[in-house]
């Protein structure tokens, strides 16, 4: 019998490891050490207020990121030949409990900026970001926020419950985590409450950059807006529901009126020349996906952030 032979996945070319199944085929390792960015799953949904799902994002993304080539001709950019990126496997979640699980989110997120390698976090519901980014707040202090979304998620609380992923940029704010000033929502869109609900945002000094005034005036314009976080850290989170769900039904919290796969991607280029410290892209929700279309745009999203890191690595 001949002895198997590991090879190394650099086949980007090769349907060979497909089955392999981690993000874009990229090495597997818990280790995070000597990494420029560690992908990390999270597979957690407890914080879910509808449709839930989200726990099995990952698993998706990693398999609609097997089509991802290594080349992104619009950015110029080869991000696996300037970036060491690895998928370092998943946290392990409590899905009895959400604050158990920030405890342990919070814990291999510090364990990758410990290594000085950037979290690039795949979700799960968008309760997880506020774990994420205290630990990028351990790190960096506050940092600026580019939230792509088409909710504020800054509710106050649910049934009495201040921790699910309504709340976070409330509690992340509160926290003294990121710099409200220094902070780009872009894509808020779809009915609310009142106009109460945006007052939380607008005290602090947040900037919106609603759906509406995308489509009116385009991602050029839009992307104005974020003078105010250059020269500063800046956090990344991306809500897969910012895009409409004609292109990415698989979501807890779908609203129409969002922006295209195209937009979405614009957008993520006009982050080119940040300092990003950090990412994730959650809401991810499977069961609610239509041929994997949505986990194959959070691929899409995820390879794009690493282009605009790259980038900014020239
Ligand atoms: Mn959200």
């Amino acid at each position: 019998m001949a002895s198997m032979r590991f090879e190394p996945p650099d086949a980007f070319q090769s349907p060979r490891f497909a089955q392999l199944s981690t993000f874009m085929r990229l090495p597997y390792t818990r280790d995070v050490r000597g990494l420029d960015v560690a992908i990390i799953g999270i597979p957690f949904d407890g914080g879910v207020s509808f449709r839930p799902g989200a726990r099995f994002g990952p698993k998706e993304v990693r398999t609609n990121s097997l089509l991802i080539r290594p080349y992104n001709p619009v950015l110029r950019a080869l991000p696996f030949s300037r970036l060491r990126v690895a998928d370092c496997g998943d946290v392990d979640p409590n899905p009895m409990d959400i604050i158990d699980t920030y405890g342990r989110i919070e814990g291999r997120v510090g364990e990758i900026l410990a290594a000085g390698a950037v979290p690039a976090c795949v979700g799960g519901d968008h309760s997880i970001s506020l774990a994420i980014l205290r630990a990028v707040a351990r790190r960096h202090g506050a940092v600026a926020l580019v939230h792509v979304d088409s909710h504020q998620d800054m509710w106050e609380q649910y049934f009495g419950n201040r921790y699910f992923h309504g709340t976070p940029f409330r509690r992340a704010l509160e926290e003294g985590l990121y710099l409200p000033r220094a902070t780009v929502q872009f894509g808020i869109r779809g009915p609310v409450y009142g106009e109460g609900d945006f007052e939380f945002g607008q005290t602090h000094g947040v900037t919106v950059v609603r759906a509406e005034e995308i489509h009116a005036r385009g991602v050029e314009a839009a992307l104005a807006h974020l003078d105010r976080v250059r020269g500063k850290k800046v956090y990344v989170s991306f809500d897969i529901d910012a895009v409409d769900p004609a292109f990415a039904p698989g979501t807890g919290t779908p609203e129409v009126g969002g922006l295209s796969s195209a937009q979405a991607l614009a957008l993520l280029r006009g982050l080119a020349g940040l300092e990003i410290v950090g990412f994730d892209i959650v809401e991810v929700s499977p069961p609610y996906d239509q041929s994997g279309i949505t986990a194959m745009l959070a691929a899409n999203v995820l390879f794009e952030l690493l282009s605009v890191l790259a980038v900014g690595r020239g």
